[in-house]
This record gives structure tokens, C-alpha cells and sequence, in this order.
């Protein structure tokens, strides 16, 4: 029987477990990547294990989300990031070198290694043949000391390509497409792998805004096969040695298939306030905006930015628009710079920013009040933006370019002929940007720069085996980590202080949940399906750690938070019967008892009021003992 490529990188790099489909596996992580909003925690752990020197093939330091500097907090944190990088093998890319996922696959990624990265995007490798997963600071810091990163052996869906894309129609169509068949719970447990006619029309950079927002399926990660394409996007980068043609074999075996026809795609917007909710650019209609931002991990490469200048070019953006764009790398905007397309863009009248994550992440650029805002970016939770009443619609490069100079939402098929935008033969190459770790005889003389925000992690609880607390919040369906520990340039500065941060746990949802359960001092919260999808942030487990919370109790969860939560020592638990969420409220007194045996067997009971609940708790031998010890860092030191 014949291997999917996920099966085939997955075997090249089993260190534990067995090849058994929904079985807990551990992998040799080769290449690690942290960004400046999970990185400092991350940089914490991993100094806290001792480790002096990383053991990857390659981990690199980005700085890209918190670079307002609105206060001394993000320069310190960039500090203390460069110099621990300096000190422990890693490489540091600095601020205004761009968005770590468009960064990376420019100069760092390899067909057919392995990357964790502390971002939920990391995905984006996918689109050079990597196996790329996103998870949380914990788990990219074990990895960075050589040890092994968990998953569960995912199912492998095969996402059928054929035909080609028409004229103005997007990569981001692709995935809006498959978001819109499969929803942002569709992807559970999965690896999408695209096959196909199809994947042979689209560049390296279209394939990764692809797997960049397969993240927005919850699934584990997604894939494209290495080819000849591939071969010519690492040759443009001067990169070639990196190549290794890779496709899965033909007789290879999926677990589910689906089709698409890229030739009966048209634009499409994800409406708010999920990216799951896309409706056709026609269906939509000629909707007023107000704003448009271009940019981001998922649409900001170079060819996204020539189509862009392409539309801009001679025009003027609409008076009743602000347009903004951030190139995602020094090297897209230095080419832009260089062969004039930025210059289209500034005479249009577009804001152009640094080449950061920015307004994706709430880092400036809130739309107006009740502002309907256009974005090329993967995620459109209620309030991410900046602006509470905001309507964020998501969009390829061009309908946004296209709508910003209408002052409406617009169909860009309309503009007939697309000029034929081919990738560059050479891509600007500069690493200057690029800054090498010392070498290993003079890491002692690194000295590492701690500003007076960097606090350390907070203290960690070993697993009680009788638990009785009140249910300090319950929460919905599709509750994200923008909620739970929300973003945006006022929040963002305290990543790298717990006890500060956690003031605004859950604040989206209920203002005084910070101060409620730190006075219950141990509490549980209730929540609906898809509890913690979005950001690797391990911040939404951190802070209620740092509130006292010992279980989260839900109908499912993400990947990445279930993780998180485990790591942080919180039982994350499901109901039986999802309908007994029902008959627990707020406030309510709940216990779970014989809690050690209930973790064994997998199943635990909860009584509340005079009713008993059964709950899920199928943790591998290696969960219960992270648990056991209080979290994945204690258990690190432990072992
Ligand atoms: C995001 O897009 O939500 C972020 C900000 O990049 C997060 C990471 C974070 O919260 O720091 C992610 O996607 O993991
Ligand atoms: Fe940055 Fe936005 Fe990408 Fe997250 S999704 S890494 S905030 S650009």
C-alpha cells in the first residue's frame, strides 16, 4: 500500500509511538521558529530547562507582532529575544526583516523537514513540502533541547486540485472555498495534502496562503508536494541545495478525499465574524467599505503586491477608504522598492506600513466605529481588529485592491486580462537582517538583557486528586483565543507578564472573570465546541493557570490549546453527552472526585448540585504525568 507525503516525512521522523491512526506519536522536530508575542515565554521555558545550546538543524527568532512600542515593554522583550538567541544557537531575525512564516519560507524552510514554530501559522511551510505545525511556547522549547514534539497521528484528507484558477481569481479563493466546505472545525485531527493537476498552476508563495490558512480548518497542518515549482521558488532564493522532490505515491491511501475545480472558482469574502463564513464577491454585492489592509502572513508575498500595485497603478484611493498595505518581508519591500511598484502604491495614496504583522493583529490600524473593513489577512474574530463593532471581511489581494480605489466591495474579474506576473528569476538576497548566533566557545560571554516587564513563569500546581471549586464562567460554541486572552496593542505588551496579562483573560466575554476567579482562587470553566481555536498563544492556558483554574470542561476543543492547557498543568475535559453542558451554570458548585483512578480509565465523573456527569478524559500515560507533575516544564526538569 502506498504512503501519502505526510505518512512519509511523519516515518522519517517517529521517535515514539506506533503508526496507529488517532494514537499519540512523538517526532524529531528539525527546524523551530518563535515570533516576539509567544517568543519571550517560550525563550523563558527554554532557559528555565538549562539547556545550553539549541539541538535543532535550525531555530530562528522573529520579530514581527509586537513592534508598535507604544512603552519600553516590546523593546525589551526584542532585547532580551536577540541576545538569548545570541547566547543559544539561534538565529534572530530582527525587527522590520518581516512576518516570521514569510520570512521563513523565503530563507529557512526545507522540503520534507519537520518545523514547530509558536505561531498557529506555521502551517505555512506546508507550501514548501515541510511538515509545519504550530504550537505553543512549551513545546517549541522542549523541541529546541532536542526533545521530541507530540501529536496525535493524524487523518489524511486528499484535497483534489484540477483545472486552473481564471484570471483574478486567488490562492485565498482555494482556501475560502475549502473553509466554506468544511467549516473551521473541519480540519480536527488532519493533515489537508493538496494532489492533483491542479497544485502544478500554482507558485510556491499561492500554495502557501493555502496551507498559511488551513490553520483557520483546526488542522494539525497542510501540504503540497515538492516539485519542480518548488525547485524554481528555492532557486530564485538561491536556495537550491535545500531541494528534494516529494509527492505522495501514487497507489498512496487518504482517509477522506475531496475535489476542487479551480477553473469554477470565483472571489469570495469571509464575513464576520469567522472565517468560515464565505459568501461569493456576486453574492455579497456592491458593499460601502470603509477600510481596506493588505498584507499579512497569508497574502503578502511579492506577487501579491505586484497585482496590488498592478490595480493601484494611476488611481486614487477612494475618499472614503483608508488603505493600508505592509509588504510581509524586507525583501518583498525592498523589491518593490526597486522595480517602482512602490511607488504605484504611495502615489495611489496607501499607507504603507513596515513589513510586520500590524493591524492582523490589532498593532494599529482599527477601523472606525462600526467600520466595515476589507483584509487579506486569515482571521476575522469579533474585536481582533481593534474596534469592538467592526465588520472584518477576508479577501484576496486583488478584490481588496480593487474595492479600496471603488470605495466598494468589487469583483475583480471584471478587469479583464490580468498581466502575466512572473516570479522573479532572482530574488533579492540580503541577510543582513539576519543575525548569527555566537559561536559555541563564546556563549559565556553573551550577556542576556532582561527589561523589568520579563517576569518569570508563573508557579505551577501538581494534579489534586479531589477537586471541589465553583464555575467561575461558561462560555459557547467556537470560543477562540482572542477571547480568552485577547491581542491588540494595549494587551500585547504584557505577553511576557502573567500576572499583568491575566487582568484581561476572558474580558471580551465578561469584564470582571479576572477578578472573580482569582478571589474563588480554584474554579472550572464551562465551554461549548471548538473551546481555544485560533492562536498557538499558550497565554489563554497561562492565565488561567495564573487565576487558579484546574479544568476547562467543553463539548471539544482545538489542537493546540488542548495541548497548552495540558502543558500548563489544566485538565482540558469533554463532556459524554454534549447536552449535559446544559444543566451546569455559572456559579454553580462542582467535583470531581477520584480524580488519579478517573485519569487512568479515561473517563471521570463530575457531580454538580445533586446530578452526576460523566466526562472524557482519554490522556496518553505521557499527558497524565505532565499533569502529574504540574505541566510540561516541571515535567521537563523531572526527566
Ligand atoms: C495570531 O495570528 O493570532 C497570532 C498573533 O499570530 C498568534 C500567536 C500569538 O498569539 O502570539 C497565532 O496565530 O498563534
Ligand atoms: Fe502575524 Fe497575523 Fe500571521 Fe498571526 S496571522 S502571524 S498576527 S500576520
Amino acid at each position: 500500500m502506498g504512503l501519502t507525503l505526510t505518512e512519509k516525512i511523519l516515518k522519517a521522523h517517529i521517535v515514539d509511538g506506533e503508526f496507529v491512526k488517532g494514537t499519540e506519536i512523538g517526532i524529531r522536530i528539525d527546524q523551530t521558529l518563535t515570533q516576539d508575542a509567544t517568543g519571550t515565554m517560550a525563550y523563558l521555558e527554554f532557559e528555565a530547562m538549562g539547556i545550553p545550546r539549541v539541538k535543532t538543524e535550525r531555530s530562528v527568532a522573529y520579530i514581527d507582532h509586537n513592534t508598535l512600542q507604544n512603552g519600553f515593554e516590546n523593546a525589551d522583550d526584542h532585547r532580551f529575544i536577540g541576545s538569548v538567541a545570541k547566547k543559544h544557537g539561534i538565529y534572530f531575525s530582527r525587527p522590520g526583516n518581516g512576518i516570521c512564516h514569510q520570512v521563513h519560507l523565503e530563507r529557512f524552510g526545507v522540503p520534507g523537514k519537520t518545523l514547530i514554530g509558536s505561531d498557529s501559522h506555521t502551517p505555512t511551510g506546508g507550501g514548501l513540502g515541510m511538515i509545519a505545525i504550530g504550537a505553543g511556547g512549551l513545546d517549541v522549547a522542549v523541541a529546541m533541547g532536542g526533545g521530541a514534539y507530540y501529536i496525535t497521528y493524524p487523518k489524511v484528507v486528499k484535497i483534489e486540485l484540477v483545472g486552473k484558477l481564471k484570471p483574478w481569481v486567488a490562492a485565498k479563493d482555494v482556501i475560502l472555498e475549502v473553509l466554506r466546505r468544511l467549516s473551521v472545525k473541519g480540519g480536527v485531527g488532519k493533515v489537508m495534502e493538496y494532489v492533483g493537476e491542479g497544485v502544478k498552476t500554482l507558485s510556491v508563495p499561492e500554495r502557501a496562503t493555502i496551507t498559511n490558512m488551513g490553520a483557520e480548518l483546526g488542522a494539525t497542518t497542510s501540504i503540497f508536494p515538492s516539485d519542480e515549482i518548488t525547485l524554481e521558488f528555492l532557486k530564485a532564493q538561491g536556495r537550491e541545495d535545500a531541494y528534494t522532490p516529494l509527492a505522495a505515491d501514487a497507489d498512496a491511501v487518504y482517509d477522506e478525499e475531496l475535489v476542487i475545480d479551480l477553473s469554477a472558482l470565483a472571489p469570495m469574502a469571509a464575513c464576520p465574524h469567522s472565517p468560515d463564513n464565505v459568501k461569493s464577491v456576486e453574492e455579497l454585492g456592491k458593499m460601502k467599505i470603509d477600510q481596506v489592509c493588505i498584507g499579512s502572513c497569508t497574502n503578502s508575498s511579492l506577487a501579491d503586491m505586484m497585482k496590488v500595485a498592478h490595480i493601484l497603478r494611476g488611481k486614487t484611493v477612494h475618499p472614503n477608504v483608508s488603505l493600508s498595505i505592509a509588504p510581509g518581508s524586507k525583501q518583498v519591500l525592498n523589491m518593490l522598492a526597486e522595480n517602482g511598484a512602490l511607488a504605484d502604491m504611495i502615489a495611489a495614496g496607501a499607507r504603507v506600513l513596515e513589513s510586520a504583522c500590524g493591524p492582523c493583529i490589532g498593532m494599529g490600524q482599527s477601523p472606525n466605529s462600526g467600520g466595515i473593513s476589507l483584509r487579506t489577512f486569515n482571521r476575522n474574530f469579533l474585536g481582533r481588529s481593534g474596534t469592538k463593532d467592526a465588520q472584518v471581511y477576508l479577501v484576496s489581494p486583488e478584490v481588496a485592491a480593487l474595492s479600496a480605489i471603488n470605495g466598494y466591495l468589487s469583483n475583480p474579474t471584471t478587469l479583464g486580462d490580468m498581466p502575466k506576473m512572473e516570479m522573479p528569476e532572482k530574488f533579492l538576497i540580503n541577510d543582513n537582517m539576519i543575525e548569527l548566533p555566537a559561536p559555541e566557545n563564546e556563549a559565556d560571554k553573551v550577556e542576556i538583557l532582561r527589561g523589568p516587564n520579563i517576569k518569570p513563569f508563573p508557579e505551577t500546581f501538581p494534579l489534586e486528586n479531589s477537586i471541589s471549586c465553583k464555575v467561575s464562567l461558561k462560555v459557547e460554541d467556537n470560543i477562540t483565543t482572542d477571547h480568552i486572552m485577547p491581542a491588540g496593542a494595549k494587551i500585547l505588551p504584557l505577553r511576557s507578564n502573567i500576572p499583568e496579562i491575566s487582568k484581561h483573560c476572558f474580558t471580551v466575554c465578561d469584564e470582571s472573570f479576572p477578578s472573580r476567579a482569582k478571589e474563588l482562587g480554584k474554579s472550572v470553566i464551562i465551554g461549548g465546541a471548538n473551546y481555544g481555536q485560533g492562536s498557538s498563544r499558550e497565554h489563554a492556558a497561562l492565565a488561567p493557570l495564573y487565576l487558579g483554574v484546574k479544568a476547562v470542561i467543553t463539548k471539544s476543543f482545538a489542537r493546540i490549546h488542548a495541548a497548552n492547557l495540558i502543558n500548563a498543568g489544566i485538565m482540558p475535559l469533554t463532556f459524554v453527552n454534549p447536552d449535559d453542558y446544559d444543566k451546569v451554570k455559572e456559579g454553580d458548585d462542582i467535583c470531581l472526585e477520584n480524580v488519579f483512578d478517573a485519569v487512568e480509565k479515561g473517563e471521570m465523573t463530575m457531580t454538580v448540585g445533586g446530578e452526576k456527569i460523566k466526562l472524557a478524559c482519554a490522556f496518553t500515560d505521557r499527558q497524565i504525568d505532565i499533569l502529574k507533575a504540574g505541566g510540561l516544564l516541571p515535567y521537563t526538569k523531572q526527566n
